[in-house]
């Protein structure tokens, strides 16, 4: 299943033949679910890039709007942002985790269960601006943790 996809990913990017298109692996992507009336979620992945690449947007059917955020302490405080983008070093796993930088899902029009998957598409810029879309399936993982969030299982089974 996650080999499949990191397939189908790749697939997608080499049919767009161009000389410097973003060539992006996304592995393992997930979504937590969600309970009652939460609205907002956060999709989680491993991204490496052939070329020094950028995330710069996400979309996904589920979510009126999808942004790109990083989490940072502010004083005491863990908060997070919308960034215009994150880049992908050639390379370089860069790891979308609870706590860290995440795709985040908001105005969502149904509870996400665990079990099931969630279409999300990550636009990638090259380095010369040519961008590309991947479409990843993500499955729907645990619920939102009670009380913020943080040290959330991450990665394995
Ligand atoms: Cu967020």
């Amino acid at each position: 299943m996650k080999r499949s996809l990191r397939v189908a990913a790749l697939a997608t990017t080499l049919a767009l033949s161009g000389t410097a298109f973003a060539q992006v692996t996304a592995k393992d992507p997930w979504v937590r679910g969600t309970v009652g009336k939460l609205t907002t979620t956060g999709a989680f992945m491993q991204l490496t890039a052939a070329t020094d690449s950028r995330l710069v947007a996400a979309a996904s059917p589920v979510a009126g709007t999808v942004e790109i955020h990083e989490m940072r302490m502010e004083g005491d405080v863990m908060r997070m942002r919308a960034i215009t983008g994150l880049d992908l070093p050639a390379g370089q796993t860069v790891e979308l985790r609870p706590g860290g930088y995440h795709v985040m899902l908001m105005g969502l029009k149904k509870p996400l269960n665990d079990g099931e998957t969630v279409p999300i598409t990550l636009t990638v810029e090259a380095r010369d601006g040519t961008r590309t879309t991947i479409p990843l399936e993500a499955r729907v993982r645990g619920v939102a943790a009670q009380g913020g969030g943080h040290g959330h299982t991450k990665g394995g089974h």
